[in-house]
């Protein structure tokens, strides 16, 4: 007999039915609208969720106890995680590193109170709506075709994507920076982009490792811009051929690694419409993009 194999995250987007009996009766109670791709989104706590990843937030929320050491990477899906992942992983010389899409607000209790720290990677909203785009349509069934894009951008400016409303998301993060600046460092995609150098630097001394004179002499962190540059990421073997543990192709995590990219998908309007919605829900934050 084969052992049974737990669903591939390609056929968890197209059911709906993935639920354990205990929180059945709080997931049937929940707002739902349609998804991106075929399954639906559940609204939790303010925050849009795919149905079947609701037993692992759950779970995560009651279970999970950080160590005080650990360095926690959040994002917003599409906002540059796989790339940041990469650049943390060189700079705390190859430890294990956490990753979650996770809102402030429904971090586990042991995340908040503990001394942990958390780093948070944003992106401009269009780019991320367009990257967005892309990677939930490549797990559209044939027969609906793509997604189509006003459809999404309805979506998006109403909150309504995955971890989404994503100007909340956002603005958790934020405030809890303003707040506690020595407990989460809050970081731009662009600025990343802009001048990565000056970033990896901010990033080793918020992880409270700066580097030393000779670091900075030798190259390392020349080293680590090329080891983790879009180019070289994206060539590696493992990432042309290997799977995440969720069955999500390596691949499908490097399309353009652009700013601005989405001028070449969207009218100047549909990018208004999110200019428009951002600054409504972004007045007073300080917080632009
Ligand atoms: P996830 O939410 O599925 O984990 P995530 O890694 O956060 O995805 O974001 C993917 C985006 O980061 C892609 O953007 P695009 O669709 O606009 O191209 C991807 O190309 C980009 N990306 C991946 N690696 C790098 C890198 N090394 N440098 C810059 N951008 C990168």
């Amino acid at each position: 007999m084969q052992p049974s194999q737990p669903p591939s995250l390609i056929e968890n987007y197209l059911r709906d039915d993935v639920k354990s009996p205990e929180c059945e009766d709080l997931l049937s109670s929940l707002p739902s609208e349609e998804g991106w791709v075929q399954t639906s989104l559940r609204l939790y706590r303010g925050f849009w969720f795919l149905s079947w990843l609701l037993n692992s937030v759950f779970a995560c929320q009651n279970q999970f106890q950080v160590h005080p050491s650990d360095i926690l990477l959040v994002t917003s899906p599409k906002c540059g995680t796989t790339w940041l992942k990469a650049i943390l992983f060189a700079l705390l010389n190859h430890a294990e590193l956490l990753a979650t899409h996770l809102p402030y607000s429904l971090l586990p209790r042991s995340v908040r109170h503990s001394n942990c720290k958390l780093v948070y990677l944003c992106r401009n909203p269009k780019d991320t709506f367009i990257s967005m785009w892309h990677y939930f349509n490549k797990f559209r069934p044939e027969e609906k075709g793509q997604l189509p894009l006003l459809e999404g951008l309805d979506k998006f400016c109403g909150g309504i994507s995955v971890y989404g409303p994503y100007w909340d998301h956002v603005l958790g993060y934020h405030k809890a920076s303003s707040e506690m600046p020595e407990k989460v460092l809050f970081v731009k995609y662009e600025e990343m982009k802009a001048d990565t150098s000056v970033q990896v630097r901010r990033l080793a001394d918020f992880n409270g490792r700066p580097f030393n004179e000779e670091e900075l002499r030798n190259g390392t962190v020349e080293g680590i811009l090329r080891m983790c540059s879009f180019d070289n990421l994206s060539a590696s073997e493992v990432n042309r051929s290997g799977k995440l543990p969720t069955g999500v192709e390596n691949k499908r995590l490097f399309r353009k690694g652009e700013v601005g990219d989405w001028v070449n998908y969207m009218s100047a309007e549909m990018g208004e419409r999110i200019d428009g919605v951002m600054e409504e829900k972004l007045h007073g934050s300080g917080l632009k993009f």
